[in-house]
């Protein structure tokens, strides 16, 4: 036992949403615009076609119906295809750290404090907006909260690496209240224009309120254990970033966008995520099928199925391992953070409960619950 606990969780989504059919209809527009542009080409054999994506594809191969973005005009004209989000000046709080401020004044509100309460936020995501000065900082600002406050990413598993930094905080005594919020503005960071990932992400903000265990309200949740793991590997990339201007013939090549060999990452992920998870529980003498609850990082449905059918010897029911990326779709760090967030109020005292995120590095954090 860590003795430190989930007191608040919040979550929030821009309004717009894409269904898988607006998608298609702007994807296959935009396939057509660019046969026909390329069409002598196509005919002497020196490009291929492009393919056309399908809506029955997508929820078949991912589980994926709709996603909220930022911004949807931008996504669903064939010429384009990128969202359309203004520069804003200095003096107006940024895209990235509006979302997190809004998901954070629900997992605030939702732990009885206030902004002033906290002296400690990590601003964990995906993709950063800028470097510095952090957003996490401008976050901090924005809530009134004390103490310090810094930016960190680790693909998707972003969601739960800040939980065991900011654990072992508060047990050192360092921070006394930890906000840990993830804006994912994954409209920016996909690349609408590929039949292979155009389909894959949404966009949301996370939060959670950690505090010692002695300072939390009934139904709060107890952390009694974490475990963390990176392992190197290219099946998921994104080349984006600040050199990308010294090498102006290559800087919008779509390497800058997210790209993945998704086959063999869902193929590398079952069995490393299952058995890291059963190897924490096994830890902290847990059996993996009296866990009630399992929140999951939300990637592809058949992906958490096939990992909790490992753990547990059979498919999991909604109520097991929630899934909620038919609704928002691959959301980064956020999506076993809306799993948990949506699907936790039910559970009796004394419930068990496994948080895990897994994503890009690859990465892998597991962090074992407990209701009080
Ligand atoms: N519409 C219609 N048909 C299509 C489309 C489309 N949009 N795209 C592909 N097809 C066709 C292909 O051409 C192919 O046809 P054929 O069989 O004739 O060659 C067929 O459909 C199958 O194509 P794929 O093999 O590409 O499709 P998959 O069935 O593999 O599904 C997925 C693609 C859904 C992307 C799948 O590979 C997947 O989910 N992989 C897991 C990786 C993942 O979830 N990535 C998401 C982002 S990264 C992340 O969130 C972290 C994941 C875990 C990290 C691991 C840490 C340890």
């Amino acid at each position: 036992m860590t003795g430190i606990a989930i007191t608040g969780s919040g979550t929030f989504f821009p309004e717009p949403v894409i269904t898988n059919e607006e998608l298609c209809a702007a994807f296959n527009e935009y396939v057509r615009r660019e046969n026909e542009r390329r069409a002598a080409e196509i005919a002497a054999g020196t490009a291929q076609p492009l393919l056309e994506s399908s809506p029955e594809f997508i929820e078949k191969a991912s589980g994926i119906r709709q996603r909220h973005v930022w911004e949807k005009g931008g996504v669903l004209d064939p010429d384009r295809m990128c969202p359309n989000i203004p520069d804003r000046p200095d003096e107006v709080i940024s895209v990235q750290a509006e979302v997190a401020v809004k998901a954070a004044e629900v997992a605030l509100e939702r732990a009885g404090r206030c902004g002033e309460d906290v002296d400690m936020v990590l601003l964990a995501t995906a993709n950063l907006q800028r470097m510095y000065p952090a957003v996490a900082m401008e976050v901090q600002a924005a809530l009134g909260a004390r103490g310090f406050a810094y930016d960190l990413s680790v693909g998707c598993s972003s969601g739960t690496f800040p939980i065991q930094i900011a654990t072992d905080a508060l047990r050192s005594g360092n921070a006394t209240c930890a906000l840990l919020v993830n804006p994912e503005i994954m409209c920016g960071h996909a690349n609408w224009r590929d039949r292979d990932s155009h389909f894959i992400f949404g966009d949301a903000a996370t939060a959670l309120v950690l505090e010692p265990a002695e300072r939390a309200r009934p139904g709060a949740f107890e952390i009694l254990g974490t475990r963390l793991m990176s392992k190197f590997s290219n099946n998921i990339r994104n080349n984006g970033g600040y050199l990308n201007r010294c090498d102006p013939e290559h800087m919008f090549d779509p390497d800058k966008l997210f790209y993945q060999q998704g086959r063999k990452v869902f193929k590398d992920v079952v069995p490393m995520a299952s058995h890291f998870m059963v190897s924490h529980m096994e830890s902290l003498g847990i059996d993996p099928t009296r866990v009630s609850r399992y929140w999951l990082h939300q990637a592809n449905v058949n992906m958490n199925n096939a990992i909790m059918k490992r753990m547990i010897g059979e498919e999991p029911s909604q109520e097991r391992a929630p899934i909620v990326l038919d609704r928002y779709g691959n959301t980064a760090s956020t999506g076993s953070i809306i799993a948990f967030h949506e699907n936790h109020e039910d559970l009796p005292a004394g419930a068990l409960g496994v948080l895990c995120s897994f994503g890009a590095g690859y990465s892998i954090g597991s962090v074992a619950l407990r209701r009080l």
